[in-house]
């Protein structure tokens, strides 16, 4: 997969050389290119942003520069043969998928990070300050490039660089031969059939300070081992995210799910768990 990143700060994702993702990019799996924005301006101070138009606090980020440097990343003909042109005629089917942090966009999700690992080639544009001219993604939209804006959670940060590095990671480790072991990957949270929070963990001792680890655990009985994981997931997305629990299919709940669901006090029945009153 091939990895485009543009930022004013592009000295940050020297930490992606670190660890697995550094294993991957020796191994020839990822090619992470980082850009400076400032490398397409034209003016001495190297301006990136301007005042909002309409007023208001803050600066935004000029759609020219941003233009140039994604016209030329994306190998898009100059902008006047391209105005001459049908906006559809360019071929974007080889084109990367334009990706734009944005705390006002959908939120980032484990599916996103599926889909996107699939794909051959991304161009992440990581936006500062207020955020930036709304009318860049518009006109690549208008271009037949795909292009995405995600946030990654309800919190304001100063810029998209953080958010990219956390998209990156979700999204590399889920490309084949990335992972030592892919089945870790299945067994995970939020991935699979169902999105549940994933059960507690231990390791040895099996007694540490006087905490034992739940006795089952070392029973050997595989069968039992599994319903009791499956159950402490139950129980524990059901007190931390019970809104994960409503999106339950019913119909793939078997005969013990639905016995410790209901006793964690859900109705199991029709479409979607619902909470007792
Ligand atoms: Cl994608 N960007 C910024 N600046 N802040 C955020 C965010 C993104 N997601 C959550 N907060």
């Amino acid at each position: 997969m091939d990895i485009d990143i543009v930022s004013v700060f592009p000295e940050y994702f020297q930490m992606l050389d670190l660890s697995l993702l550094g294993k991957a990019q020796n191994n020839g799996l990822l090619k992470i290119r980082s850009h400076n924005l400032r490398k397409w301006t034209h003016d001495v101070h190297q301006s990136v942003d301007d005042t909002p138009v309409g007023g208001g606090a803050g600066m935004v980020m000029k759609p020219e520069v941003w233009a140039e440097c994604l016209d030329e990343l994306l190998n898009l003909q100059d902008t006047q043969s391209a105005q001459a042109q049908d906006t559809q005629s360019q071929n974007t089917q080889n084109l990367p998928i334009l990706i734009f942090p944005n705390p006002s966009a959908p939120l980032f999700m484990q599916k996103d990070a599926t889909e996107l690992s699939h794909a051959n080639h991304l161009l992440f544009g990581c936006g500062r300050y207020e955020g930036y001219d709304a009318r860049i993604p518009e006109y690549y939209r208008a271009k037949g490039i795909d292009v995405r804006e995600y946030s990654i959670g309800d919190y304001v940060l100063n810029g998209g660089e953080v958010a990219v590095s956390v998209m990156l990671e979700a999204i590399t480790r889920l490309i084949p031969g990335f992972m030592g072991n892919p089945e870790s990957i299945v067994e995970e949270s939020y991935t699979g059939a169902d999105a549940l929070l994933e059960h507690h963990q231990y390791t040895r001792p099996t007694t540490w300070r006087g905490i034992s680890v739940p006795e089952v655990l070392t029973s050997g009985n595989h069968a039992k081992v599994d319903r009791f994981r499956r159950d402490e997931a139950l129980s524990i997305t059901s007190e931390i995210r019970p809104d994960l629990i409503k999106q339950l299919d019913c119909h793939k709940l078997d005969k013990a799910d639905r016995k410790t669901l209901m006793a964690l006090g859900w109705e199991v029945s029709g479409d979607h768990p619902r909470k007792n009153l």
